[in-house]
């Protein structure tokens, strides 16, 4: 071989490492999130379901001392409820298997205080099975709330209560399938003998992998999952998926409410925020709340505020005495869903042109922004932590949603963006700002019509990875 060759070799070498380094994804940053957190993330809106001695005294929260006979649907059917929340866009179900009153959904072996002692099918019924069934037949997702309080059980405020939450989680968890989300209630009062249970969160945490090593474990501290800080469904404006939670616990012990609403900029865990509300002013049915079930812009505007900020929206659609969801409820999700269908079926975005200036090779160009794809992503180069991309549309359009989003299977990155659009005179102004972006950030912009729009990525703390960006209209909410 001559010095040529040599020359030539040397320079293929170099030309095939500098492209393999520019086709390298950036190195990820900070807490990631598990791939059933980011499953569960793509979730957006799942349905919470408040049902059990409540639905038929009208109270929020039951003492324990409800005779077991008080709950007696007189004709449950979960399938209406799952056919419900799919019609919806629900991805999954969430059902109080046991509230603070103790009673349980289903003949947990650990207590004389379910559907097994009740005269409801003669002690035959099963809720969860009922419900996990249909939810099967139908592809939607099925998760647990199993409240730790309970003003019932005897053994509540001893050690041994912890024994028997933590087999009574094993009955639940082992009986009806896989089990996406289990819902840990921070509740602490008293029991039926006036004392308070000191909780085995660990012990609890650990039954839960155990037996369904794929559920996310929801809590006012995670680990899969954190509590927003408020029922309303309205998480920070800034949302960090990333929590500290060293030296907190559930309930009285747990951050600020403030701090689980914007999470923390350098937490050292992933946990996201989960908001959960109800489409009615209480968490169980009442008659009387059949007129004050929530606007389609009222719940359009939680949309906005909790999937549209990095967080996921459990609304709550608690099913009547008859043990169906109420059509004034079933009616409003429909019509909400509807709406959002209607806001997100066209992005405004389609047929622009992406031009970043910054692309880390070609794998990551500007154009996999409105590819529609979650998986393939802009990202630029190590050590750029302000770039920009412009999408310039085929021609002017109206809108009035920013929608981004980052790859979360690289951390989120992104600490504040602006967004400019080019009036007809060529002039750039700045139509919106925000903070965090996350999984999905939708930013409420005015009505603007123009056919370039800008986003700036103004701060990060690692180079920007974003998966997706979309342009849309929203014509109902004021
Ligand atoms: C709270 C409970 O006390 C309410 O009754 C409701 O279940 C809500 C989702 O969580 O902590």
């Amino acid at each position: 071989m001559n010095r040529y060759s040599l020359i030539i070799l040397g320079c293929m070498a170099a030309a095939i490492l500098a492209t393999s380094c520019a086709n390298d994804a950036p190195a990820p940053y900070g807490p990631l999130p598990t791939p059933s957190q980011v499953a569960w993330q793509q979730m957006e809106t799942n349905m919470f379901v408040h049902f059990g001695p409540n639905t038929f005294s009208g109270k929020e929260w039951g003492d324990g001392t409800e005779p077991e006979d008080m709950f007696a649907p007189d004709s449950l059917d979960c399938r209406q409820w799952v056919r419900t929340a799919k019609l919806a866009g629900f991805k999954g179900i969430i059902i109080t298997a046991k509230h603070h009153d103790g009673f349980c959904l289903w003949p947990n072996p650990e207590s004389v205080h379910t559907v097994a002692q009740s005269s409801w099918r003669d002690g035959k019924g099963d809720v969860l099975k009922e419900l996990s069934d249909a939810c099967r037949e139908y592809g939607v997702k099925f998760g647990v709330y199993i409240s730790p309080w309970d003003r019932h059980d005897p053994h509540y405020g001893t050690p041994e209560y912890n024994n028997v939450y933590i087999r009574t989680l094993q009955s639940a968890l082992t009986s009806y399938g896989e089990v996406f989300e289990q819902w840990f209630d921070g509740a602490c009062g008293e029991g039926p003998n006036g004392k308070r249970q000191v909780y085995d969160w660990p012990a609890f945490n650990a039954a839960v992998a155990e037996m369904q090593p794929g559920a996310v474990i929801f809590s006012d501290i995670g680990p899969g999952c954190r509590w927003v800080g408020n029922e309303r469904g309205s998480a920070g404006e800034t949302c960090w998926s990333a929590l500290d939670t060293e030296g907190f616990g559930s309930g009285k012990d747990a951050p600020s409410q403030d701090t689980l609403n914007t999470g923390n900029v350098h937490g050292r865990h992933w946990i996201p925020a989960e908001s959960d509300v109800s489409i009615r002013p209480g968490w169980f049915w009442r008659e009387s709340e059949n007129d004050k079930v929530k606007s389609v812009e009222d719940l359009i505007g939680i949309y906005y505020t909790s999937v549209g900020r990095n967080s996921l929206m459990l609304l709550n659609v608690p099913p009547d005495t008859s043990g169906r969801i109420h059509r004034t409820d079933s009616i409003r999700l429909m019509e909400f869903r509807t709406a959002l269908d209607g806001i997100f079926a066209v992005n405004l975005a389609d047929g622009a042109e992406a031009v970043a200036d910054n692309e880390r090779g070609r794998r990551f160009r500007a154009s996999n922004l409105i590819d529609g794809e979650y998986d393939t992503f802009w990202a630029c180069d190590d050590g750029c932590l302000t770039p920009s991309f412009t999408l310039t549309l085929p021609e002017p359009r109206t809108f009035n949603l920013v929608v981004l989003q980052e790859y979360i299977p690289l951390g989120q990155r992104v600490s504040s963006f602006a967004v400019e659009a080019r009036n007809a005179g060529g002039e750039w102004s700045t139509i919106g700002e925000g903070t965090t972006i996350g999984y999905k950030r939708i930013l409420r912009v005015p009505d603007i019509t123009a056919s370039e729009v800008r986003v700036r990525i103004t701060s990060a703390y690692a180079c920007p990875v974003l998966a997706e960006a979309g342009l849309y209209m929203d014509n109902i909410s004021e």
